[in-house]
């Protein structure tokens, strides 16, 4: 069983968004067209809460007690438009899954937090649905799709990343590092 995992569409992500992907905008409908073909569409969010890391500047790297972290510009706040889907995203999905909420610890993978052991609970719903194969689409290419498929891959579940359908962030060089990354953990690009 084959589901698609759309990851964080989300205004904040898209043009005018607070951390915006280029181009994160013109995939919303390629991945609405391509959702009728799978046994079940899952959806995620971002969903923080506002930082607090006084003195610090957006994209400074910070030492968490679970190793060094990018600080990003705020984004994807609970309950604010820029955590909401981007408008022409079809949300009839079987599951909306977010990620990120507890304070000073961020999130890329769903499947675990950046600790790299809390987990969301994807894991279990995927395999009590019987769904082993899993199609990833969505924002960003080079760090939230790129740490749930490397992590996808590592769980036993067969991991095809679109390409075609996700757009990336590219910070110093990330998005080539991904493509090995998730090449190297077994992961199909397409
Ligand atoms: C993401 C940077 C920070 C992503 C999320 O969705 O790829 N990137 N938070």
């Amino acid at each position: 069983m084959h589901a698609l995992l759309v990851i964080d569409i989300q205004n904040d992500f898209c043009p005018g968004g607070a951390l915006a992907v280029p181009g994160g905008d013109t995939i919303v409908d390629g991945i609405n067209t391509i959702m009728p073909g799978f046994n079940a569409v899952i959806l995620t969010q971002d969903w923080h809460l506002a930082s607090t890391h006084p003195g610090k500047t957006p994209y400074d790297i910070i030492d968490m007690s679970y190793g060094p972290q990018v600080l990003w510009p705020d984004h994807c706040i609970q309950g604010t438009d820029g955590a909401a889907f981007h408008a022409r995203l079809n949300t009839t999905a079987d599951l909306i899954l977010r990620k990120g909420f507890r304070s000073d610890l961020d999130s890329y993978s769903v499947f675990f937090e950046n600790d790299k052991k809390t987990p969301t609970g994807l894991e279990g719903y995927m395999w009590t649905r019987g769904l082993n194969q899993l199609t990833l689409v969505g924002l960003a290419t080079d760090f939230c799709v790129n740490y749930s498929a490397q992590d996808a891959a590592k769980l036993g579940f067969e991991v095809t990343v679109r390409q075609d359908l996700c757009r990336a962030i590219d910070l110093n060089g990330s998005l080539a590092a991904a493509q090995n990354d998730m090449a190297d953990a077994g992961v199909t690009l397409m």
